[in-house]
């Protein structure tokens, strides 16, 4: 039996723009989340991609006068991948549902539900939000003093459809997910996703329209081909085509099911109950979890780009790097609400934990055995109580970060590691090893203070790889640990917090500042 890797996806998004932070925020969450599983000596493997069909997209393409064949292609190309690459993720596989590998199998899986009498030809009249590309119930609308309806995220008109549609029993589910609800707790999580996910399948479920006939950019529907497949089953089958569903059954067996699907909270109903049912109705098995993260506000409202709040991730790491981008984030936000974005705060934060906190620890110990040990770190021989302490805040630490991610807390896991760099600013404050160091009957104490600070330095590198990885790395390069102790990736975060691994003898550099300062603007 070949051994199962750790899957995390993201939402495959809409190519109508570029990308902006929030799209940014999912990915470098999903990152961050197969990294550390990869730092724990794990199988892992991460998903992401874009969604290419519908009528958002088509309507985006024709707005530029392009194909949505051109449009995608050149969208995905050079803003999607490059986007990525400005924000330094790293995944395994990038699909795109215009895909032959998506839509052939996409095809196959939809003709199942067709030939087994889970799908039906009917009419469907009602409302709709192309933004969400979701057909929408009288509570998804609110009506404005004019009397039009608008969709509740987008605040934009719902459109009238009328179309003959062939439809997928969904109905038919609600008891058997409610049944996985309950046997599988954490299928929807955060708790307040999974309560609203309950309530909205206890009043009952009705069967959903996966085909539209009023245009054509879609996956032709097998059976009849005047109909495209609706965008959002095709989307959500991306999950299962890139893992080899019905092309590469070792693939598959070794990918699903997904340990995880990252979503944001407005598209949680898809994930939670129109994907499992699907799954359910094919006879796969569902994924472990679906996590519904919270929306980035700026100036207080969903980010959007019509209202232009939409900030495009490179605006941020052209200034700031892409290390800090992906810890603002993380840290600052807990996974799960809805967090504010504001450049004051993203400064305030760099400034603080970062350039002062971190960065600072790190150049000044790099400086100080440069200066008193000729850069190579001593002997800690006069280990006391207040090393010990450190070294115990440290296994805490670690404990606690792997716990933290266990469950998707990236704010608590980033919080813990910020707080053990402060323990480690205030132990070299009162040490004072610079007033230590002018007293030659005291180099063993200087020794010790500054193996302890370099030694915690050892696995906050570690700790933060997955997150920081480019200031990890030149952490790692500062401490001279390679030399003794292998790359940065070989080393286990689980490892992390045993004492003492950073050898005596290590050559430290003081090197680039981890953080630069800011410029005034
Ligand atoms: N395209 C959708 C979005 O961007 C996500 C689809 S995930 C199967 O909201």
């Amino acid at each position: 039996m070949s051994e199962k890797a750790y899957y995390v996806t993201t939402p495959i998004y809409y190519v109508t723009a570029p990308p902006h932070i929030g799209s940014a925020y999912t990915t470098v969450a999903g990152d961050v989340l197969s990294r550390w599983h990869a730092q724990r000596g794990e199988r892992k493997w991460y998903l992401t991609g874009t969604d290419e069909h519908g009528e958002k997209v088509l309507r985006s393409a024709e707005a530029q006068g392009v194909s949505p064949q051109e449009w995608t292609d050149k969208l995905v190309e050079e803003a999607w991948k490059p986007a990525w690459v400005d924000i330094d993720v790293q995944y395994d596989d990038f699909i795109r549902t215009t895909e032959p590998r998506h839509t052939e199998r996409v095809r196959e899986f939809v003709q199942k539900l067709y030939d087994q009498g889970d799908v039906y030809k009917g009419q469907y009249e009602g409302l709709y939000c192309v933004g969400c590309e979701e057909f929408k119930l009288p509570a998804d609308i609110k009506t404005a003093e004019d009397g039009t309806q608008l969709c509740l995220i987008h605040g934009t008109e719902v459109e009238t459809l009328s179309e003959t549609n062939y439809f997928f029993k969904l109905s038919a589910y609600a008891d058997r997910l409610l049944a996985l609800y309950e046997s599988q707790p954490d299928f929807v999580a955060p708790t307040s996703a999974r309560n609203e996910v309950i309530a909205f399948v206890k009043q009952g479920l009705q069967d959903l329209s996966i085909t539209r006939s009023t245009f054509d950019w879609g996956i032709p529907v097998p059976w009849d081909e005047k109909h495209v497949l609706y965008v959002w089953v095709d989307a959500l089958l991306n999950y299962v085509t890139a893992a080899g569903y019905g092309a590469d059954p070792e693939r598959f067996e070794k990918l699903w099911p997904a340990n995880v699907h990252l979503v944001g909270k407005d598209i949680l109903r898809f994930h939670a109950v129109i994907w499992p049912a699907m799954l359910i109705a094919a006879g796969l098995p569902v994924p472990k979890q679906v996590f519904a993260h919270g929306w980035l506000l700026v100036g207080g409202e969903k980010m959007s780009k019509s209202k232009l709040t939409a900030i495009a991730p490179h605006e941020i790491t052209d200034h700031f790097g892409s290390d800090a981008f992906r810890y603002y984030f993380l840290r600052t936000i807990q996974f799960g609400s809805d967090g504010s974005f504001s450049w004051e705060h993203l400064s305030a934060v760099y400034t603080s934990e970062l350039a002062n906190g971190l960065g600072n620890l790190a150049s000044r110990i790099a400086a100080m055995v440069g200066k008193y040990f000729d850069g190579a770190l001593p002997e800690a021989t006069d280990h006391g109580p207040a090393e010990q302490a450190l070294a115990d805040k440290l296994a805490q630490t670690v404990a606690a970060a792997e716990q933290a991610i266990e469950t998707l807390a990236f704010h608590d896991a980033l919080a813990a590691i910020n707080d053990l760099v402060g323990a480690v600013n205030g132990y070299v404050s009162e040490q004072e090893p610079w007033k230590v160091a002018k007293d030659e009957s005291q180099r063993e104490r200087l020794a010790t203070i500054l193996y302890t600070s370099a030694e915690v330095l050892r696995a906050v590198a570690v700790l933060h790889n997955p997150t920081m990885p480019k200031t990890s790395e030149k952490l790692w390069t500062l401490l001279g640990a390679e030399a003794k102790l292998g790359s940065l990736a070989d080393q286990r975060v689980q490892d992390a917090g045993t004492w003492g691994q950073l050898p005596a003898g290590s050559v430290l550099t003081k090197g680039d500042p981890l953080f630069p300062r800011l410029e005034e603007a």
